[in-house]
């Protein structure tokens, strides 16, 4: 199979499409309805303007990227694999040291088509949540990182796509025209995950979002990468090259937005910031413990039977799998965790095959730590003395062994009067939202930067800060 990504094709692809008839003409016809989609539910401003992204152009190691000037409407979306490795054996679970599959086995379709949809809808899902950023940007440079965002989120789902058509037949076609046609937020059709269907229309939400959920991304497919399912692995592999890029965007959003904060209280000698124009340290954690909270949701029960089935099928791992030195097996192993029982939080014992959504969670919640360390460490260094933290993961939970118990972000379990009197200290109420919105003024000029934000250190690809990233 090809290293080099064949651009010769209306599809771009290193699948060797041009072989497969059949399926090259059931992407071809999916691909006008993308297009559409995008036009409809994609950026709402900027549309035609050229931007200066990086598209795939092999999935070996080095320069597997280029930078061009690019219309979004003509991003050139295609099929990515990693390079396949011929003697690849599965990791864990029942069939493990047997070959990886090539072919979905029957017994595991409904699994594993249901794993690839849920993965897909979440791609434009974001896409559609964040398509009116783009009037807003802080700068040409945010305006790019978004757009740079959005089309590699629109590649995620042709990743998704193409294995529901390869590999699933009609009910496969089906699903595909099903993540075009649910939408963030709608009434009639949601996205899955209810974590897409919530308003990220602010830069400080699109930053936090892109820190902590673009971050479970990253976790699920580490987990998608240990399949069984060649293809699937293949993919995700891809994928997380590309995701890399998403969560630097978000924890150097935030960065530079803690910065400023930083410079305006040390120049104003004051924590209330915003007379000065900046986002005062209490509004950014709100919002952290919004989207840490909703991303920890993103990770199932934790206890879940679905995740035991899945890694005894061999169909989703746990993060960096092989790196793990017990059997791979886990009919025995067990985890302790916290969950609520009797009116606290107590240490239980359960059996850690059961309890792999919350292993993976807690792989997640030390990634996530390094960035709040890193904000951390900016403030300091301007001698304020508050620091940032992560939520407790009970805290406001929706999904899992939390949900219906009201936990403060320090860990204490209350009543749910309690909770709620405190809530408007934790969570953005309308007036936090309010004020951010109206720092939300879109600043397009050439080398400028809105004044709630810190610069970025360094340009993209070289170019530098004042590049003009977006052609106006
Ligand atoms: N919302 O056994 P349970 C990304 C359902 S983000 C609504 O507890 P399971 C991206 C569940 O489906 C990564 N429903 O959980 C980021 C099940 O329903 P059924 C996305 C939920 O199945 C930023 C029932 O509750 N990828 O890529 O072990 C921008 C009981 O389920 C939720 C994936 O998630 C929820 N939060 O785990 C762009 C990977 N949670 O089957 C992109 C694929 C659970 O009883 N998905 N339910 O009808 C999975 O691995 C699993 O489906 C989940 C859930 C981890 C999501
Ligand atoms: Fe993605
Ligand atoms: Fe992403």
């Amino acid at each position: 199979m090809p290293t080099a990504v064949d651009y010769g094709d209306r599809i771009p692809n290193n699948v060797g499409l041009s072989e497969d008839r059949r399926l090259q003409r059931a992407l071809e016809s999916w691909q006008p309805k993308f297009i559409d989609w995008w036009r409809d539910l994609g950026p709402v401003a900027f549309k035609d303007n050229e931007v200066f992204l990086r598209t795939a152009v092999s999935v070996g190691q080095d320069g597997w990227a280029n930078y061009d000037f690019v219309r979004l409407p003509e991003y050139r979306w295609g099929i990515f694999l990693a390079e396949p490795d011929a003697d690849r054996t599965i990791a864990f679970g029942e069939h493990m040291g047997k070959p990886a599959w090539q072919d979905v086995p029957g017994e595991y379709r409904p699994d594993l088509r249901n794993l690839i949809v849920i993965q897909g809808d979440t791609e434009p899902a974001s896409v559609e949540q964040q398509r009116h950023l783009g009037v807003t940007s802080p700068s040409l440079y945010d305006l790019r990182s978004l757009f740079q965002v959005n089309v590699e989120e629109g590649r995620h789902l042709w990743a998704m796509v193409y294995l529901l058509h390869a590999h699933f037949g009609r009910e496969g076609r089906d699903e595909a025209d099903g993540l075009l046609e649910r939408h963030a937020g709608s009434i009639d059709r949601p996205r899955i995950l209810e974590t897409f269907n919530t308003d990220t229309s602010d830069w400080l939400s699109m930053f936090m979002f892109a820190y902590f959920t673009d971050r479970d991304g990253k976790f699920q497919l580490s987990a998608l990468r240990e399949s069984a399912f060649d293809p699937l692995s293949r993919t995700a592999s891809f994928m997380l090259r590309e995701e890399a890029y998403h969560m630097s965007v978000g924890s150097t959003g935030v960065e530079r937005i803690v910065q400023r904060t930083a410079e305006l209280m040390r120049t104003h000698d004051t924590d209330d910031i915003r007379p000065n124009g900046g986002i005062d340290l209490a509004t950014i954690q709100k919002f952290l413990n919004l989207y840490a909270s909703i991303s920890f949701d993103l990770f199932g029960g934790d206890r879940s039977t679905n995740a035991a089935n899945y890694y005894t099928a061999g169909l989703k791992g746990r993060f960096r799998e092989e790196t793990r030195d017990d059997d791979h097996q886990l009919t025995d192993a067990t985890i302790t965790m916290d969950e609520p029982r009797d009116g606290e939080l107590a240490e239980v014992e359960v059996p850690m095959l059961v309890a792999l959504n919350r292993v993976l969670q807690d792989d997640y919640v030390d990634d996530c730590a390094k960035g709040v360390r890193r904000w951390n460490k900016i403030l300091a260094s301007h001698g304020v003395d508050v620091e940032l933290r992560l939520p407790h993961r009970g805290f406001n939970r929706e999904v899992g062994v939390f949900a219906g118990h009201h936990i403060s972000p320090d860990g204490e379990l209350m009543t749910e009067d309690d909770w709620t009197a405190r809530a408007k200290d934790w969570l953005p109420t309308t007036d936090d939202r309010d004020y951010v919105n109206s720092l939300m003024v879109g600043v397009h000029e050439l080398g400028k930067m809105a004044g709630w934000i810190a610069p970025p250190r360094v340009g993209v690809a070289g170019k530098p800060i004042d590049f003009e990233y977006v052609r106006l």
